[in-house]
């Protein structure tokens, strides 16, 4: 039987979990040398244990393994991202990796002692940028393997300190050209893997979540303008406070998400010209809204955008919900029970690189319990008994989609 071994599982992921972390948090900030050196391991730590292995002109890692050489009917691919947020979890993208590569190993590996030819190959991909956290291009790396990015959407992309992306990315190679040359495999499914990120699996003590959509969002900044003067001589009066205007912004942001049935966040404000004496003129805000329903989200935002006083949208990006695959949510689901692990179906409120794959080929995700419910954070963690419950759900699905006759049970 192909089994999934615990032990190199914790010893891979051990070994990632520890790249870029402090006492605040993992810190693999996409285009940073931490993430880049991560990137390198991955692809070195994958080329040893005998994969096809490379990093690709967006900066995505991939291993290979073509079993059905020599024809190619196409990949069957695991995966999920390698950057974190600042001062993240070790959690989040980095476990739906080596819980792709163990399964890569384990069906290689089984293949291989019993001469079993897949009907698909098989492989692992680690994305670049998921998170877009410095540049607000999030899902970066799998819009570069399905070819969904144009140049000037990049050409446009900067930091809160106005650093363009494209500066960023061309330290490490990543150039506009190469980002719309990326030639992928050629890709028949996607799985993720991912912690769930919220309260809902641990709360309910189930182990394994099947998503059913992942919940779109809209993303941006707004920036609020004010009149610069001296905090002490100005009445109350004759004050235009830009951060005032911003403060009523996120009061009201809070209010709509929870009549719209959504949420939304402002997680980054820029505050000029910052001085404790000095009546704020500009404040840059940045906005996330998100709901599974694509209405409710329209509704916050439009509700929202409405009344924000002084201020302008300066960027948004909006991601229509996308729903996964339903024969993948039904074999994941058909995995677990064969295991004995008891299932959620639910919606995932974390956006996921799988809600761009799932645009072009069948797509499906499962979920394992964050305790307490936290991630962004760096006391996000998964118990290791749900860790390898999801990396045999994951190896048990992956089985059933590519081995001749489905999961191999002797
Ligand atoms: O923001 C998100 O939902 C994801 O963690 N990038
Ligand atoms: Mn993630
Ligand atoms: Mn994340």
């Amino acid at each position: 039987m192909s089994m999934v071994d615990p032990v190199r599982f914790a010893q891979l992921f051990g070994n990632l979990r520890q790249r870029g972390k402090n006492d605040a948090g993992t810190w693999r900030v996409a285009w940073t040398d931490e993430d880049w050196n991560t990137r390198y391991w991955f692809e070195q730590t994958c080329r040893e244990l005998g994969f096809e292995a490379y990093t690709d002109a967006a900066g995505n890692v991939w291993a290979l393994w073509n079993g059905c050489s020599p024809d190619d009917p196409g990949y069957v691919i695991m995966g999920s991202h390698l950057d974190t947020v600042p001062a993240g979890g070790d959690f989040d993208g980095a476990y739906g990796v080596v819980g792709g590569l163990e399964v890569l190993l384990s069906i290689r590996d089984y293949c291989t002692k019993y001469g079993v030819k897949p009907r698909y190959n098989l492989g692992v991909v680690g994305f670049e940028d998921e998170e877009g956290v410095t540049f607000g291009n999030s899902l970066f790396g799998s819009r570069a393997v399905m070819h969904e990015w144009r140049p000037d959407d990049l050409r446009q992309l900067a930091s809160v300190d106005d650093r363009p992306f494209t500066d960023a990315a061309q330290q490490y190679g990543v150039t506009l050209d190469r980002i719309m040359a990326v030639q992928p495999p050629n890709i028949v499914q996607y799985i993720e893997l991912h912690i769930e990120q919220g309260p809902v699996l641990w709360d309910k003590g189930i182990p394994i979540g099947v998503v059913s959509v992942v919940a779109g969002r809209q993303q941006g900044y707004v920036r609020f303008r004010g009149k610069k003067n001296h905090a002490g001589t100005t009445p109350m009066d004759q004050r235009q406070d830009a951060l005032l205007f911003a403060a009523d912004a996120i009061a009201r942001l809070n209010a709509a998400a929870k009549r719209h049935h959504g949420v939304g966040t402002v997680g980054e404000l820029k505050v000029s010209p910052g001085s404790p004496n000095v009546i704020p003129e500009s404040v840059v805000a940045s906005f996330d809204i998100r709901a599974p329903e694509d209405a409710d989200r329209e509704a916050m935002f439009q509700a929202w955008s409405e009344g924000l006083l002084e201020g302008n949208v300066q960027f948004s990006h909006k991601e229509a919900s996308v729903p996964m695959d339903a024969s993948i949510q039904q074999t994941i689901r058909e995995s677990a029970e064969s295991l004995r692990y008891p299932t959620l179906a639910m919606p995932s409120w974390a956006i996921h690189d799988a809600m761009i794959m799932a645009r072009h080929v069948p797509t499906g995700m499962i979920f394992v319990p964050s305790a307490v419910g936290v991630s962004h954070a760096k006391d996000e963690f998964t118990n290791p008994a749900d860790c390898v419950r999801g990396v045999e759900v994951l190896h048990e699905t992956v089985q059933r989609l590519v081995l001749p006759g489905g999961a191999h049970h002797d």
